[in-house]
């Protein structure tokens, strides 16, 4: 697909979305929010795509809002509650609905809205040299895209606290260290690590992979009584689907199971 700010790829039953802006660190100006949201559309209406990596283009992965569309002049401020309301806020439901697994592969700094996006990939791999950075402090502004509610979740309250009020970079090797990311690799490995996940991915039991990110999704809100009762019906779910049919029966024979994807 033909796009002005992202690049649109798929191979082997994976799209590889590239955030392509890379003289601004790949920072989102509106033509890129539009893209990357109409991208996510059209991958989810493609049942021929079964993974997504994510990555950016040059020496940064995203740094977050353009800032050279936030300089006030003499008029009134801009109202940045209806940016998030617009955009932001409906990217991430966007990017956390998509019913199969989507890999961020960060290659360089990911700053601010940036930042939160890798983070609500299912799979963040960094590239060593990558780092994290919730610029927002910096700027008199409030994480967002999430952040305030990804954080505590993925590293606990005081990391952060630090992470948001300090606004200091992260290095890749220390967020895999706190378990905000997967892992981090050499940089020279990094796509082909997130490659080689999203074919496994590609080649997995599609509809089982997006109940488990279902469960996981709803277990940050559910007490271990309504998990149960969830599990319970996600697992009837799946085992109503031919992929887990498939899976056994490869299993019992001995062989790699042959999975039928997004129809399974
Ligand atoms: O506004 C709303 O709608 C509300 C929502 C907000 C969401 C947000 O994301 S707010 C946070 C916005 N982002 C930032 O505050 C990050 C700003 N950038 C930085 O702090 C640093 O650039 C980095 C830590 C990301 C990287 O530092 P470094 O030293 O590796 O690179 P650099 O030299 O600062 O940047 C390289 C170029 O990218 C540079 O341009 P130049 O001088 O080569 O022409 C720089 O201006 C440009 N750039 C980096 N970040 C942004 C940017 N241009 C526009 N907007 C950016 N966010």
């Amino acid at each position: 697909m033909a796009y002005e700010t992202i690049k649109y790829e798929v191979a082997e039953q994976i799209l590889t979305i590239t955030l392509n802006r890379p003289d601004q660190l790949n920072a989102f100006n509106g033509t890129m929010q539009q893209e990357l949201i109409d991208a996510f559309d059209a991958a989810d209406k493609d049942d021929d795509v079964r993974a997504i990596i994510v990555t950016g283009a040059g020496r940064g992965f995203c740094a977050g809002q353009d800032l050279s569309d936030r300089v006030t002049g003499s008029g009134p401020p801009r109202d940045l509650g209806r940016s998030l309301e617009n955009f932001y806020n409906p990217l991430v439901r966007r990017l956390r609905a998509l019913p199969f697994p989507v890999v961020a592969a960060v290659n360089g700094t990911a700053a601010g809205a940036g930042a939160n996006i890798a983070l609500h990939c299912d799979i963040v791999v960094a590239a060593r040299s990558a780092k994290f950075v919730q610029a927002f402090a910096k700027i008199g502004l409030v994480p967002d895209s999430g952040g305030t509610w990804l954080l505590p979740r993925l590293v606990g309250a005081a990391r952060a606290r630090g992470l948001a009020l300090l606004a200091e970079p992260l290095s890749a090797e220390t967020a895999q260290e706190w378990g905000l990311i997967w892992k981090a690799v050499d940089d020279d490995r990094l796509i082909a690590e997130a490659e080689a996940m999203c074919l496994q991915f590609a080649k997995g039991p599609t509809i089982g992979l997006g109940l488990i990110k279902r469960a996981l999704d709803a277990a940050e809100q559910n007490g271990l009584d309504r998990q149960l009762d969830l599990e319970r019906d996600l697992q009837r779910e799946a085992g109503f689907t031919s992929d887990y049919a498939e899976g056994v029966r490869a299993f019992m024979e001995k062989r790699a199971p042959d999975f039928s994807g997004r129809g399974g």
